[in-house]
């Protein structure tokens, strides 16, 4: 991989005004660790004051609704996250599968209206703890991976820049239990061969493949170190830019 390792903060429900001095002190951290592309998604209230502010980092969302505007109470479309500002958004996160019920079909429909709105994206997968233990956890995230995303012949023809895969086991997230290197380089190799199916060698080999789940400042090296890990998406150690910052560094 030639591409700049990409260091991604999931705020989940975390943040109101009073976090965008954490999200300034990311930005001016940020200008100093040029090797490494810092990001972070907030709750869709604090984007457009984190793009406002930031010279360094991009901001983008956590999720999107699936079509452009209408009558969705409460929803939001990719094209008005756009136009607060956030370059990216990601989809099919577990805990919008668990918690509202997100198929794979919707995340496929959310990821053709990001695409179609200019944004970026990062598309998530992931097993559970009972699929790990049973030795199906490969195949299952080579399903869901591959039936969250757009068909190849509808994707935008820069594919590698707009496409990051976030690999992120269920039973990891929150939790401060980590994969296993050989586990998260077993399945990083599987993601990349299925992308390379789905998109052929020369874009499917550049698509980044972050690693997401209790990533922290003293594990981040390791994880780094795995072949094909091409960053990480960060819950809980994105909130303070010590911590988050400590996993950019892990990474430079
Ligand atoms: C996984 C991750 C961020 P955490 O959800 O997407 O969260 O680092 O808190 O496990």
């Amino acid at each position: 991989m030639t591409r700049r390792p990409y260091i991604v903060g999931n705020w989940k429900m975390h943040g109101t005004r009073a976090m965008l001095s954490e999200a300034r002190a990311i930005d001016r951290a940020a200008q100093r660790h040029m090797k490494v592309e810092v990001a972070i998604a907030p709750p869709y209230t604090l984007i457009h004051a984190i793009h406002r502010e930031a010279e360094q980092i991009a901001v983008g969302a956590q999720d999107c609704h699936e079509v452009d505007g209408g009558a969705h109470t409460g929803d939001v479309s990719a094209a008005m996250i756009a136009d607060a500002g956030a370059k990216f958004v990601i989809l099919g996160h577990s805990e919008r599968r668990q918690n509202h019920n997100e198929s794979d079909a919707l995340v496929r429909a959310k990821a053709e209206s990001a695409l179609a709105a200019g944004l970026r994206i990062i598309m998530c997968c992931g097993e559970t703890a009972q699929l790990r233990e049973s030795g199906d956890a490969v195949a299952f995230v080579k399903q869901q991976l591959a039936a969250s995303l757009p068909p190849a012949e509808t994707m935008p023809a820069d594919i590698a820049e707009r496409l990051t895969v976030a690999y992120e086991p269920i039973w990891a997230i929150g939790t401060g239990n980590v994969a296993t290197t050989d586990d998260i380089g077993e399945m990083h190799a599987a993601i990349r061969a299925l992308l390379i199916e789905l998109f052929g060698e020369e874009q499917g080999a550049e698509v980044r493949i972050i690693y997401g789940g209790s990533v922290k400042p003293d594990n981040a090296a390791a994880i780094f170190a795995v072949p094909d890990v091409g960053g990480a998406l960060v819950g809980g150690a994105s909130l303070t830019a010590d911590s988050f910052m400590g996993i950019a560094l892990a990474a430079s």
